[in-house]
């Protein structure tokens, strides 16, 4: 395959070459230099020039109708002013754009070759200097001005009444979480993030349980190091039987730890060893939390009734939300296009970023004749393999629905503070809200 495609560009150089050998033998024939063009030359050159502008600007008109609107009228209140300075920016561009094009072809025909013109020789214009200088400052001072105020007013502090939501970030999904009637979100900490505790949200039953899983933990590497020192020697023969009593013992002490085959060279006391003082350092960086409190409750008590939310979250219209970001693993960012709403999320960080829904689901779906839309929440930072598929629903709802689903929602502490029936509901489908909303 290789060998036939090096020959064909050999091929096709030797017959550019006899092709470029007859070209010049012809024009020594008809007694003309290469390098002279003719008038008729210059006439097709200037004419194809003001052709493709035609072209060019068509094709820029088509593209602006087909993928100009690619997204519905925001529905958020500030995502008005975003679409304002976006549509400003493309005007001012587009306006600059046919300009310079239109001189640029246009010249290229009027100013054509032409043996009899003289060219018109000045070294210095003030008027022309401080035209093309005044333009595009004052033009880029205004972008930029307007652009400033727009982003404080979008990323200013939230007002008082807002609600918050917390977004969670990790590879490859979101979690959303809202304070319970305290208004106050529960601690949270790494330490403490789990299989029934995805966020680590700190609470004296979730410390004491994380405790008591470490404590375990630590007693079963203690015995199998106990084990393996008693059975040295005999441990990597043993454990090829892989039926062997000690290869059992040892699986059931710490599943996963030790590998199924293989492996002779590994000293297994200095593993448990180092396993041993992993477990230890985290027992010890939960002993050292502290009990903080906000607005006179302790965080470790507040997360009880927070609600955790996944797969889809609501908020309600008209109401102020502020988001507080937070991420596991990586950065990721959070973005919601149809509200005009983007925040990186940070490890160790939490972001911010508040907005006002404008529009309902119900009301959208209507708007745009599509009962199947949804708003949608994207990772919109590349973050691993499954990142393409790091996304959540947000509904819109009526501040009556919003209560009715929240109210709904299971909160972290179970039953506690939850209405009876909440734990075990699912979360609603989007659908039974909307009709709801639409009687
Ligand atoms: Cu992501």
């Amino acid at each position: 395959m290789n060998l036939i495609i090096v020959l064909l560009v050999v091929l096709a150089i030797i017959a550019i070459a006899q092709l470029t050998k007859v070209y010049d033998l012809s024009r020594t024939l008809r007694n003309s230099r290469e390098e002279e063009i003719t008038p008729a030359d210059n006439r097709l050159n200037a004419n194809a020039w003001v052709i493709w502008m035609y072209v060019f600007f068509a094709s820029t008109l088509y593209l602006y109708g087909k993928y100009g609107d690619y997204l519905p009228e925001s529905a958020s209140e500030h995502g008005v002013s975003v679409d304002r300075l976006m549509s400003i920016n493309i005007w001012m561009i587009t306006i600059v754009f046919f300009i310079v094009n239109y001189l640029l072809f246009t010249f290229a025909k009027k100013y054509q070759y032409n043996p009899g013109r003289k060219a018109k020789f000045f070294t210095h214009d003030n008027r022309l200097e401080m035209l093309w200088t005044l333009i595009p400052g004052v033009s880029m001072a205004f972008i930029i001005v307007y652009g400033l105020i727009t982003w404080n007013n979008i990323t200013g502090p939230a007002s008082a009444d807002a609600m918050q939501i917390e977004l969670y970030s990790k590879q490859f999904d979101w979690t959303a979480r809202y304070p319970g009637d305290n208004k106050v979100f529960g601690a949270a900490d790494f330490n403490l993030i789990g299989t029934t505790n995805g966020l680590g949200i700190v609470t004296k039953e979730g410390i004491q349980s994380k405790m008591e899983e470490l404590d375990t933990e630590m007693e079963n590497v203690k015995a199998a190091i106990e084990l393996v020192k008693k059975e040295n020697g005999n441990l990597i023969q043993h454990r090829q039987h892989s039926n062997s009593i000690l290869s059992n013992m040892l699986n059931g002490l710490m599943p996963n730890f030790f590998p199924s085959e293989g492996s002779a060279t590994v000293d297994y006391v200095a593993a448990l060893e180092d396993e041993l003082y992993r477990l230890q350092r985290h027992k010890q960086r939960i002993l050292d939390l502290s009990e903080n409190e906000l607005n006179g409750l302790s965080q470790w008590e507040a997360g009880n009734d927070d609600r955790i939310v996944k797969g889809e979250f609501h908020i309600p219209v008209g109401q102020e939300v502020e988001f507080v970001f937070r991420s596991q693993d990586v950065i990721h960012s959070a973005y919601m296009p149809h509200f005009r709403a983007q925040m990186n999320t940070v490890p160790g960080m939490p972001t911010r970023f508040k907005m006002k829904p404008t529009i309902t689901t119900a009301e959208m779906r209507k708007k745009m004749g599509n009962d199947k839309f949804d708003y949608i929440l994207l990772c919109n930072k590349v973050c691993g393999a499954a990142h393409f598929n790091m996304k959540m629903t947000v509904i819109v709802d009526t501040p009556e629905d919003y209560a009715v689903w929240l109210a709904q929602q299971k909160t972290f502490g179970g039953s506690k503070e939850a209405p009876s029936d909440s734990t075990g509901v699912e979360t609603p489908k989007a659908d039974t809200l909307t009709m709801a909303a639409n009687h």
